[in-house]
This record gives C-alpha cells, structure tokens and sequence, in this order.
C-alpha cells in the first residue's frame, strides 16, 4: 500500500493530535530504519498504522478481541493494551497487509516482547521518542536511539516499567518478557 493512501486510511479515525503524533512517529520510525539499516517503506507504513484503532470504542476492541485469534489475556488488562493487537489484526482484515513484519510490529507497540524484531524495536521506540513526547529521561534515550536500538529500546521498557509501577498499574507480561530479554542480550 502507497504511504498516501494509508495515511487517508488512518486519519478519519483519529483526533488532530493523535494524527500529528502519528505522522511524528512515521517521520521518526523512517530516521531509526534508516541509520539501522531496516526497510524505510515498511517502518513508514507500520508507523502510519500503529495507532489505527487508539480511538476505537472500547466495546469495539473487546468484541475485536473476543473474535480473532488474539490472546484473550488482554481482556484481564488495562484497555490501552487493546488498539496495537486489533490494529494488526485490521490492517490484514481491512487492507490486505499481510507482512508479518509490519503487523507483528503494529501488534507489539505498547507492550514490546521477548525477542523482538528489529522493525518491532523501531516501532516501539519511536511511539517512544517523537519529538512531541516528554517522558521523565527521555532525552537519554533519544541520545541512545543514535548509537544503539537495543539499549534505548531496553531504556524505554525500563522507564515504562517504572512509570507503571508507580503508578500502581498492572503490568503486561510481554513488557517483562522483553525486559528480561533484552538484558540479557546486552549482558
Ligand atoms: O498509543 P500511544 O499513547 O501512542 O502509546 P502506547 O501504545 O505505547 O501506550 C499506551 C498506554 O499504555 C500508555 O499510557 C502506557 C500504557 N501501558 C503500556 N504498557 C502497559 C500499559 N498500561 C498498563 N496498565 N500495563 C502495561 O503493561
Ligand atoms: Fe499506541
Ligand atoms: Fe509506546
Ligand atoms: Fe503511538
């Protein structure tokens, strides 16, 4: 699919700013592909898809989730953890992706996993690190997304996981499996 015609996809289904945010991740997942020698097409759309179904009634991602072959696990967990699984489930339904680059890109955003692949790495780190977002320790890990993709994305994990905990939040295992992953990788 043409980057313009994902783009005109995407964006009835999204607020202006969750739009901008989009479109700033895309510009970012298209840098990280590029300096980490990944496919640009490929970061750009699954980019441009990630997002896709953020502002879906939740009704809509539950029944999404109940009749596809996604783990039903994420109906115990905070429904935020719902629009990236149903987006990699849509685009395949709605748009005929079938990579499963892109869509186990698309899928993986919010939580990461063990073994993630390097367009998955990309993904998540740049919904991490567009230049519109202002997480504490950020800028670290926009310095480290320069030199080394596995060790910013592992300080994202990192930093998500703290945020979550202080937060008293539930945690998804896959963030601890890539967690735990991760670090031993950089062992
Ligand atoms: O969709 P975005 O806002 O661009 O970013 P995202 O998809 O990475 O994360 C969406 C939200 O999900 C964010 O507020 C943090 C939250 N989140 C991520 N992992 C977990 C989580 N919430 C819970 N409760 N548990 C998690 O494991
Ligand atoms: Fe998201
Ligand atoms: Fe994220
Ligand atoms: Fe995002």
């Amino acid at each position: 699919m043409e980057i313009s015609e994902a783009v005109a996809r995407v964006k009835p289904h999204l607020t202006k700013e969750r739009f901008d945010h989009t479109l700033r991740v895309a510009e970012t997942a298209v840098h990280l592909a590029d300096l980490y020698g990944e496919s640009k097409e490929k970061a750009e759309l699954a980019a441009i898809f990630h997002d896709y179904a953020k502002q879906f009634p939740l009704h809509e991602l539950e029944r999404r989730i109940t009749s596809s072959s996604l783990s039903k696990d994420l109906l115990l967990y905070h429904h935020e953890l719902w629009h990236g699984p149903v987006a990699a489930v849509l685009v395949e339904q709605e748009f005929g992706i079938k990579d499963s680059g892109i869509r186990d890109a698309i899928q993986y955003h919010t939580t990461g996993r063990a073994k993630m692949s390097k367009m998955e790495r990309i993904i998540y780190l740049a919904d991490y690190i567009e230049p519109g977002r202002s997480f504490p320790g950020i800028d670290e890990v926009r310095e480290m997304a320069e030199k080394n993709l596995k060790f910013a994305c592992l300080m994202a994990i990192r930093n998500s996981i703290h945020y979550l905990m202080q937060k008293k939040a539930t945690i998804y295992p896959d963030t601890f499996h890539a967690y735990n992953d991760l670090t031993r990788c950089l062992d």
